[in-house]
């Protein structure tokens, strides 16, 4: 016999706890919540498949986890002994407010910064808020995650594909990035393309997961990325594998880029990356002769110092074989003509020009403020109406620059910081300079927005509790690069009386911006009245839109550039990049040692010889989300740094001892891992730990400083991109010894 509960709700859900953005049923009863599935009819599949995943497994420990912050909490003792008083929510808008309006009359608006992490969520009413507010010091991760690759397609394109690969890509190229961990869309794709004898080459240190599966594997050099694309180049070139009639038609500066390659023949490429020259002419075949072929590129070469000049190579790569916007190449698609997009809620015209100047890094790191965005952008916009991106991610205030102005007060002084959806203690490099600023009495206000108490957290004058994926609405339109939509209902309240009282992060700007003046531009009273108008051109209302299946995209155009160019300044592909000419930086890719490996400074590296890269993202966790989670944290209890096992013989280290990993800048320890996929020379450390289970208040922080490897991690503007300001999170020297 089949009993109805009659009770049991279910809701059409899309999970934000990875870039999966699944579609799930989330099942509730009397508001509490009963489970979490995969949404069978949801349109967009990934590999491993949603059924499979243990984050929803667990969705009620992390929901009702007793460490959730419940109530908006407002410090008492000293920044970091961990006294906290619960105030109402009145009162923490109400107060926050009042001290924002009085740092605006006393030292200016860009006295004010924010810092955000990973894309989570409303970042388009964020940047309302900033610019209505005056300030130009967003800052973040946005320089090390995704920022650099799409400002560059952009400046050689003037689009970002976003991920361009599908079941008729022939060669398939993986630039620093693991797809079958970090981005499960993708790797169902590439799945079905290898099905279909699809090539595939991977450049990674360390012999990953595709690395074992690929038909070319690069072992490279960390750092230098950059020399084996202008190789590769070289070679296509040379061996006149290039599509000349795209080249003729469709591409600005190849004379000049053919004088540039030629400084990069294969054997010196070789010996600058330790892939042997013959592995660097059958990649250039390789991907020159199946076609159509895609880059996929990630972390492993945006979190390098000459980031700016190996995604331009990448491009170059593409241009030249023609790659780009054709079926099974790299497609650009712009926005969804029919939504209200990011750049259109942000309001950036209201951010006067004199306050666009100040944002800090912005001198120095010129492609990467506001005046490289508005100039990338005004191309952008002139071929295809509507620019993809956000500002918000797009220009961003410098973080390092940023720590560094709350300490010293120069440029000028920074005196509020708001930070959401972020935990920069653990995730920032430099942890002791974010530390120092967050602590610094020149910061007169604090505030962290999360789920969650984080060391970063247990630093703020005030916590608020955020409402997750599940307590809100989702709208995701993946940044508009593309024109899918997504969305999710809320599926579970935000208030129950005497347990919790969450608030979305819409409504924290909406609520501190009607308190400053604002009060015209926040017409709509919550997120998914926001939503709606979002979605009003397209004829839905958000409920409706969940109504009809909450996913839509529109059929592909290919060669879409016959008919409207190429959104550049010249209306081509760039080579030579016209808009990094008038930024003053050299328009063609160039190879440059990072500053801190044995070859740049062999001085250091007799004391520190190992090359140190981070960060290679985990399974089990999200930066460093979920390690208070105890079933997840049970898959995966300790960080783990591997080492090659010839290394860890000469230097006594056995598989699952704790090691020190010690640079100049200090020591944290990981437990060692033998592993014979990475070079003799190199180690590989994980990021994001912190550990939840030890006490919150000074001087522990949640074990911060154990095993956070960005408490070794450099973040020196001068040893950044100078194009985008990116800091190294993958070249680092560094020594290893039993702890
Ligand atoms: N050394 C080194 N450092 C790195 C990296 C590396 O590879 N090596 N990787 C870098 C990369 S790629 C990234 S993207 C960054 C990530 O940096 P962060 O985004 O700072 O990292 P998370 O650990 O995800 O922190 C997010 C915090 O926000 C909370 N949160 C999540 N969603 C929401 C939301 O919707 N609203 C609110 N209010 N809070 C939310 C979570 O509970 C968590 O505490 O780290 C970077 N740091
Ligand atoms: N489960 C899970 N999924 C995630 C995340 C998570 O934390 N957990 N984070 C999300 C976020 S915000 C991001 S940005 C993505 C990141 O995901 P990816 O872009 O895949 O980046 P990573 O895993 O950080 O690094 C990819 C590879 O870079 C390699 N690498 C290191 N140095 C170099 C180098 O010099 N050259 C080259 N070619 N490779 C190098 C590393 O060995 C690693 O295998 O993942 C997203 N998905
Ligand atoms: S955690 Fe990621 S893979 Fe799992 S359901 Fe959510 S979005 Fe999908
Ligand atoms: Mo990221």
């Amino acid at each position: 016999m089949i009993t109805l509960d009659e009770k049991l709700e279910v809701k059409k859900g899309l999970c934000m706890w990875c870039k999966g953005e699944c579609g799930v049923l989330v099942y509730v009863k009397e508001n509490r919540l009963v489970k979490v599935e995969e949404d069978p009819k949801f349109p967009r599949k990934t590999f491993p498949p949603t059924r499979t995943c243990v984050r929803l497994k667990v969705a009620r420990e992390y929901v009702y986890h007793p460490n959730r912050i419940r109530y908006p909490l407002k410090r008492v003792g000293k920044r970091g002994e961990g006294k906290w008083e619960k105030i109402s929510w009145k009162q923490a808008f109400d107060e926050i407010a009042e001290k924002l309006r009085e740092i605006r009359e006393k030292y200016g608006s860009e006295a004010l910064a924010t810092t955000i992490g990973t894309y989570r969520t409303c970042l388009e009413y964020w940047a309302r808020f900033l610019n209505l507010y005056g300030t130009p010091n967003n800052a973040g991760q946005s320089q090390i995650c995704f920022g650099p690759r799409s400002v560059v397609a952009n400046v050689v394109c003037g689009m970002f594909p976003h991920y361009s690969v599908s079941p008729k890509t022939r060669c398939i190229v993986l630039l620093g990035i693991e797809p079958s961990v970090a981005r499960p869309i993708t790797y169902n794709l590439i799945r079905e393309a290898r099905n279909r004898g699809a090539k595939l080459i991977v450049v990674d240190p360390r012999r990953t997961l595709s690395a074992s599966q690929a038909d070319l594997w690069l072992q490279i050099r960390p750092g230098t990325d950059c020399a084996l694309l202008l190789g590769m180049i070289n070679v296509i070139i040379e061996e006149k594998l290039y599509d000349k009639e795209f080249v003729e038609k469709w591409c600005y500066g190849f004379e000049k880029l053919k004088q540039r390659v030629k400084e990069y023949p294969p054997k010196k490429v070789s010996e600058i990356t330790q892939v042997p020259e013959e592995k660097i002419i059958a990649a250039a075949r390789m991907y020159a002769t199946n076609k159509p072929g895609s880059f996929l590129e990630g972390m492993g070469v945006e979190q390098q110092a000459n980031n700016a000049q190996t995604l331009h190579a990448r491009w170059i790569l593409a241009a030249l074989t023609g790659n780009i916007d054709v079926e099974g190449g790299e497609v650009l698609v712009g926005p969804n003509p029919k939504i209200v997009t990011h750049r259109e809620i942000e309001l950036a015209e209201k951010l006067p020009p004199e306050k666009k100047k100040k944002q800090l890094g912005a001198e120095k790191f010129r492609l990467f403020s506001w005046f490289g965005s508005e100039l990338v952008v005004e191309n952008v916009k002139r071929v295809w109406g509507k620019a993809g991106g956000t500002f918000m991610e797009e220009c961003k205030a410098h973080a390092p620059t940023l720590y560094r102005a709350i300490l010293t007060g120069k440029p000028y002084p920074v005196k509020a910081l708001i930070t959401m959806a972020s935990n920069p203690m653990v995730t920032q490099a430099n942890t002791k300079l974010v530390y120092e600023a967050l602590k610094s009495p020149n910061l007169e206000l604090y505030v962290v927005v999360d789920f969650f108490m984080t060391p970063s957290a247990m630093l703020a004058d005030y916590v608020l509790p955020a409402a997750c994926w599940l307590e809100r609405p989702v709208l995701s339109t993946f940044m508009d690069y593309g024109n899918a939509i997504a969305a999710g209902e809320a599926a579970l309240p935000q208030k129950i009386e005497g347990e919790y009282e969450y608030k979305t992060d819409y409504e924290i700007w909406r609520e501190l911006g009607i308190r400053l003046g604002q009060e015209e531009y926040w017409p709509w009273k919550t997120l998914e009245e926001a939503y709606d108008f979002r979605l009003k051109p397209l004829g839905y209302t958000f409920k409706e839109f969940i109504k009809k299946g909450r996913f839509m995209s529109l059929p592909t155009q290919y060669k879409k550039y016959e008919k409207i160019g190429f959104g550049t300044p010249t209306g081509k592909v760039e080579l030579y990049s016209t808009i990094l000419e008038k930024l003053g930086y050299d328009p063609l890719p160039y190879f440059e040692e990072p500053k801190e490996t044995p070859v740049s400074n062999p001085e250091l590296a007799r004391e520190y010889p190992f090359v140190l890269i981070t960060g290679g993202k985990i399974r089990e966790f999200y930066h460093s989300e979920w390690r208070q989670i105890k079933t997840i944290r049970r898959l995966h209890p300790d960080p783990i740094v591997q080492i090659h096992p010839r290394t860890a013989e000469k230097l006594g280290i056995k598989d699952g001892d704790w090691v020190w990993i010690e640079t100049v800048r200090g020591r944290v320890r990981q437990k060692a891992k033998l592993f014979n996929g990475i070079d003799e020379k190199v180690v590989h450390a994980e990021h994001g730990w912190w550990f939840p289970e030890m006490p919150g208040e000074e001087p522990w922080l949640y074990g911060v400083w154990m095993s956070n490897i960005n408490v070794v991690i450099n973040d020196d503007p001068e040893y950044c991109n100078p194009v985008l300001g990116s800091w190294p999170l993958r070249t680092a020297l560094c020594k290893i010894y039993k702890a």
